[in-house]
């Protein structure tokens, strides 16, 4: 996050002892490992312009194109962020598909230095033929269906999966109930926020071992506050909710308000009613829907208010 890493003092400290080594009469790879992968520097220097993903449809085959790239990305006012992206943005690109259809999903690598993968919880797939590593500058296609409904993330499955996934390679694919929603001949307007956290760039031990520095909603910690989501007095709102994690849940709830339906992941077989606060473990998801009856700002959050305060806030306006 800022110029100067802990990974860049590391690698200071490692040309000091290399040069100590050396005047020692050792070899410096005796004395200590390279623990900067190669290219890495050259990722650091690099922000590719987000790129629409494509989306064709012919009957119920859909066909997916989306590009893996470096990109930066604003995680808070001024604090720039040297993501590993899906599409140049994090989170990637909302995808929906319907229930039944076939997925022919191409992945673009456009990172110079980096394998990566796409890992879709929304499909039936074996993963060590299809969640499979795509090169640096090449592409990968791979088919699978769609058949169950729900709110899904998708994020990259390189390895060490934690490092692409807190880097920032996740995103939301909705697969649309192919008879929809009980609900939806009620919904006035509907809304996606993903939850994530962000820590130190592009270190692993701290992914492995801290706190999350921010945990965010939609990528950022000011969007949803600065432009709220708006609604109508009387409006019932629909709200896809998922939690990328890489390793916190979220506590998801809206001030002001009791949930009158949530469907669990997603499926429409998963109803609750009523509920003040819906569980999301790390990748898991949910339908949320709400009908406001008096005009106010209300605030979104998840109940650990640690990570509310770190970024995971938003507003839902409402308006006579
Ligand atoms: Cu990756």
């Amino acid at each position: 996050m800022g110029q100067f890493t802990f990974r860049r003092l590391a690698s200071v400290l490692m040309v000091i002892a290399c040069a100590a080594a050396l005047y020692a009469g050792s070899r410096p790879e005796e004395v200590v490992a390279d623990p900067k992968p190669g290219g890495q520097e050259e990722q650091e220097a690099l922000s590719q312009p987000p790129v629409e993903p494509e989306i064709r449809r012919e009957g119920n085959q859909v066909y997916i194109t989306m590009t893996a790239q470096v990109t930066n990305v604003e995680i808070s006012e001024g604090v720039i962020y040297n993501a590993w992206t899906f599409n140049g943005t994090v989170p990637g690109p909302v995808l929906r598909v319907k229930e039944g259809d076939m997925i022919h999903f191409t992945l673009r690598n456009l990172d110079p230095v980096m394998p990566h993968s796409m890992d879709f919880h929304a499909v039936h797939a074996s993963p060590s033929s299809k969640f499979i590593d795509v090169h640096p500058g090449e592409d990968g296609t791979f088919v699978y269906p769609a058949n169950s409904p729900g709110v899904f993330m998708y994020h990259c499955g390189t390895q060490p999966v934690l490092l692409h996934i807190a880097n920032g390679m996740y995103g939301t694919i909705i697969v649309e109930p192919a008879d929809g929603y009980p609900t939806d001949a009620e919904v006035d307007r509907e809304y996606t926020i993903v939850q994530s956290e962000f820590y130190e760039e592009n270190d692993y031990q701290k992914f492995l071992d801290d706190e999350p520095a921010y945990v965010v909603f939609n990528g950022d910690d000011f969007t949803l506050k600065e432009q709220p989501f708006t609604a109508r007095v009387g409006d019932k709102v629909r709200f896809y909710v998922n939690n990328m994690g890489p390793n916190e849940v979220s506590s998801f709830h809206i001030v002001g308000t009791i949930m009158e339906d949530v469907y669990l992941d997603g499926n429409p077989r998963n109803r609750l009613y009523g509920m003040q606060t819906v569980m999301l473990p790390a990748s898991g998801g949910a339908v949320v829907e709400v009908t406001v009856t008096e005009p106010g700002d209300y605030p979104i959050v998840t109940h650990q208010f640690n990570h509310a305060a770190k970024g995971a806030m938003a507003v839902l306006r409402v308006t006579e």
